[in-house]
């Protein structure tokens, strides 16, 4: 499996990297001037990976390792009402909006969002927030298509699109309020390139929010849920739109929480899909 992440050097600095059973092989070595958007962007980006890591002997452990979102300049977008999951909370949560997600769920134009911009994205075990003026909030664990500026499919890593049901459900038109502020987006921990996934309906996405100490929820859905094919998504997301530093585009929810729940400050969010890794975040709020 090839894994590319980003991580701080001693400096600070963030730093290409290879991920290999628990050890980051830093491009920097060979390659300082290369950076993710750099490999993305190549035709061949296995092949690219593959000459790096021949050529890399030195590794650092995971574990003495400050991972950091795996994103340059990228644009982040999200689809949303792509799960039937989402489709009823949607419904449940915005009574005079309802028969809008109803209506999306099935039109063949998918619902696609600017979601954030790399300074609002939290990568590994960094702080997600929920916004000061919400008493209403999730997140969303979404499986996230890593796209090269020719909107070319070469990755996926995992996405958390952090949402305030309360505003969203008070009127549609404030969506971009429930979904982008500081610390909206969690990304991460890698960058998987394509080829090394399982069959797509098998990859399993779970999620699991731990409050002080105990499971405050848990739940499990896999990609054959999902309502939409990524060649739908990308496609719209590409129509009279171009995107010179490529994008990632997170692909929906299929879990959320009972309406009782919301967030907390001091939870953790944790976010696992097959053959990617687990995403694990804090919530901060203010
Ligand atoms: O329509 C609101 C947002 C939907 C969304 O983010 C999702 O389904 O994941
Ligand atoms: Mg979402």
């Amino acid at each position: 499996m090839q894994q590319l992440v980003r991580f701080a050097d001693a400096e600070g600095q963030p730093q290409l990297g290879i991920l290999e059973s628990q050890r980051v092989f830093p491009v920097a070595a060979v390659r300082p001037e290369l950076r993710l958007f750099d490999v993305l962007e190549d035709a061949e980006p296995a092949r690219v990976v593959a000459e790096l890591r021949e050529s890399l002997s030195e590794w650092i452990a995971l574990e003495d390792v400050r991972l950091l979102a795996p994103i340059d300049n990228q644009e982040v977008w999200a689809a949303g009402v792509t799960y039937k999951r989402s489709q009823k909370a949607r419904m449940d949560e915005s009574e005079g909006a309802a028969r809008f997600y109803d209506m999306v769920y099935t039109a063949p134009r998918p619902e696609l969002f600017f979601k954030a911009t790399p300074h609002r994205v939290a990568g590994p075990e960094q702080p997600v927030r929920i916004r000061s003026d919400s008493k209403w909030n999730v997140p969303e664990p979404e499986f996230t298509l890593v796209l090269n500026s020719r909107l070319e499919l070469v990755g996926y890593t995992i996405g958390n699109d952090m949402s305030s049901r309360d505003i969203e459900g008070e009127n549609p038109l404030y969506l971009p309020q429930a979904k982008v502020y500081d610390g909206c987006c969690g990304l991460g921990p890698a960058v998987t390139l394509i080829d090394d996934l399982p069959p797509l309906p098998e990859v399993g996405i779970r999620l699991k929010i731990t409050r002080a100490g105990a499971e405050a929820f848990s739940g499990r859905t896999d990609l054959g849920q999902m309502a939409r094919t990524f060649d739908d998504l990308i496609g719209y997301l590409g129509r009279d739109n171009s995107f010179p530093n490529g994008a990632f585009l997170l692909t929906g929810t299929g879990l959320v929480p009972p309406n009782e729940f919301t967030l907390a400050v001091g939870d953790i969010v944790e976010i696992e899909i097959d053959a990617i890794g687990r995403l694990m975040n804090p919530v901060e709020q203010g």
